[in-house]
């Protein structure tokens, strides 16, 4: 129950509510947007509801994606890491996330930007405990775009969390993603001045 208080107070009252519910009956608890357990939690995954602008799934694409400091060691100034920093995918195309935590402390990987009529403020969210993982589905819309996605643990973006799904041509870079853009490229052209 400790656990699930200190997740409220990060999500507020909604989860508070799934929480309470999750901690009463032990074990797992599912909701329109959110399921959880001791490994984690999946928030707002979609299978099946399409984006007003796809009249169809265009493609079925799965990723799976690592979390661990050893991957933080090719990125001089990270601390912590992800195994893939730079996703792509076709516009309209469900994607499945395998999120697999090597780590022993709890990270995230949650996406920003989507249409907030299919998801609760615009993100999809997979949490995963230490020594755990999760898996959930999201179904992008049309438009070429480039979304952020991020671990929103306490510093960890700043430490090297972050990374970009293009989906299509996506619409540019964003900024500090490890091995991509931002300083981590600058530091090392800087040194060829
Ligand atoms: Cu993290």
């Amino acid at each position: 129950m400790r656990q699930a208080l200190a997740l409220c107070l990060m999500l507020g009252p909604a989860a508070f509510a799934a929480a309470a519910f999750a901690a009463d009956d032990g074990h797992h608890h599912h909701d329109h947007n959110m399921s959880m357990d001791a490994t984690g939690m999946v928030m707002n995954d979609n299978r099946t509801r399409l984006p007003r602008d796809c009249a169809e799934i265009s493609q079925d694409v799965s990723l799976t994606v690592y979390a661990g400091v050893e991957f933080a060691a090719d990125y001089p100034g990270t601390v912590f890491g992800l195994s893939e920093h730079i996703y792509r995918a076709p516009p309209c195309s469900r994607i499945t996330v395998r999120f697999v935590n090597k780590d022993q402390i709890r990270h995230q990987w949650m996406i920003h930007g989507l249409p907030r009529y299919l998801y609760d403020a615009g993100m999809f969210h997979l949490e995963a405990a230490g020594g755990h993982e999760q898996t959930g589905t999201f179904i992008v819309p049309s438009d070429h775009r480039t979304y952020l996605v991020h671990c929103d643990m306490a510093q960890h973006m700043e430490k090297g969390m972050k990374a970009q799904l293009k989906v299509g041509m996506g619409d540019g870079d964003l900024w500090a993603i490890p091995g991509v853009s931002g300083d981590f490229v600058r530091d090392s052209y800087r040194s060829t001045d």
